[in-house]
């Protein structure tokens, strides 16, 4: 974790020399009780300058241990989303989601179908044989996005100007969303510290590995 944000921090300040003017933002996520909130999504969407198109990039969600990995996932709206299926047994993925409704029906291990999602909106996975597999894509209409890691933080750099940040995750009741103005020379900060509802994660049956939720 430290190697990769020492790493941004690198290519920041690249960036900063360069001729664009980028702009850090670090996230904090917290719950009530300061502890931190992984899965967090931010994004920030400019409220002047045109938002850049998909750069054709992917993402994947792999179904492995009968689990969906990661569990929450965010791309730019148009980007195509891979579905590796690496287990040995067959899964039956699909979404429900108005921005992106599918079905993956006996589908195979070393299956590995995808799909464009370009249409912003979250989307809900699930697999009609294993109730408990469920995992999310957060397709966002922005290139400048970032989730929270382990320790409830994440860092962006966008150009500097005004966006609207909006902060999703899965235990939120309602998406957080503020205006925030970027400037071109110093770096930004938010903490946030979340409402969060229950885990609605259902018990994985069956499970061979020690309790909690899998
Ligand atoms: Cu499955």
């Amino acid at each position: 974790m430290k190697s990769r944000s020492i790493q941004a921090g690198l290519a920041l300040t690249v960036a900063l020399a360069g001729a664009s003017a980028a702009s850090e933002l670090a996230i904090s996520a917290k719950g009530p009780k300061g502890e931190p909130v992984a899965d967090a999504v931010v994004s920030l969407i400019p409220l002047d300058g045109a938002v850049p198109p998909a750069t054709g990039a992917t993402a994947s969600i792999g179904q492995q241990n009968q689990e969906f990995s990661a569990y929450v996932t965010v791309v730019q709206a148009g980007a195509r989303v891979l579905f590796p299926n690496t287990d040995t047994v067959q899964h039956h993925v699909y979404s429900l989601s108005k921005a992106k409704k599918f079905e993956l029906p006996l589908y195979n291990p070393g299956q590995n179908e995808s799909f464009v999602f370009d249409v912003p909106g979250l989307v809900t996975l699930g697999c009609n044989i294993h109730d408990w597999m469920l995992a999310y894509i957060v397709v966002v209409p922005t290139p400048w996005f970032a989730k929270t890691d382990a320790a409830g933080l994440a860092t962006l750099a966008a150009p500097a100007g005004r966006y609207r940040l909006e902060l999703w995750h899965p235990r939120l009741a309602a998406l957080v969303t503020q205006e925030i103005t970027l400037g071109a020379a110093e770096a930004a900060t938010r903490d946030f510290t979340l409402t969060l509802k229950a885990d609605k994660r259902i018990r994985r049956g069956g499970a061979t590995k020690t309790g909690g939720y899998r």
